[in-house]
């Protein structure tokens, strides 16, 4: 991840919550959490806010990794799978949340380079209304409570 962070972002990144507007959408402090130095994959989490008077979807998320995919998390007894999504609606007015236990993007193939706290990464999300949205994720302490191993 290292060639992927801003230099010009040197400000300490916790006190920093940073949000896109475009149209009526709001994206609301795009993280992803730190991750074991073996791991394979990370997953990023933020919050879209629909002020606007119609619906819009999440189609895709583009960044410079071997795979991403938007994964939902559902409960099977006990046992917590992920589950992929094609598109996540974000219904006008409403508010979705993507976080740990919960909807997420899933960063894949970091193959030996894993999240650094302090590290930041661009993306993109693609919402079939508003189009490309350029974000920055930043890379927080962040626990994750869902169980990423399998995939
Ligand atoms: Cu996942």
């Amino acid at each position: 991840m290292k060639n992927l962070i801003i230099a010009a972002l040197l400000l300490p990144t916790m006190l920093l919550a940073h949000d896109y507007t475009v149209g009526g959408l709001q994206i609301i402090h795009p993280a992803a959490g730190a991750t074991a130095p073996t791991a394979q994959t990370g997953a990023g989490y933020f919050q879209i806010l629909n002020n606007g008077d119609a619906a819009d979807s999440l189609i895709e998320v583009i960044a410079d990794f071997p795979r991403v995919m938007i994964h939902t998390t559902e409960m099977d007894g006990d046992i917590a799978r992920m589950v992929h999504v094609d598109s996540v609606e974000i219904p006008a007015g409403e508010t979705v949340t993507f976080a740990p236990g919960g909807l997420h993007v899933m960063f894949m193939g970091l193959n030996g380079d894993p999240f650094e706290v302090g590290e930041k990464f661009d993306a993109v999300l693609v919402f079939e209304n508003a189009g490309n949205v350029p974000v920055v994720f930043y890379v927080e302490d962040i626990t994750d409570l869902s169980d990423h191993s399998n995939h």
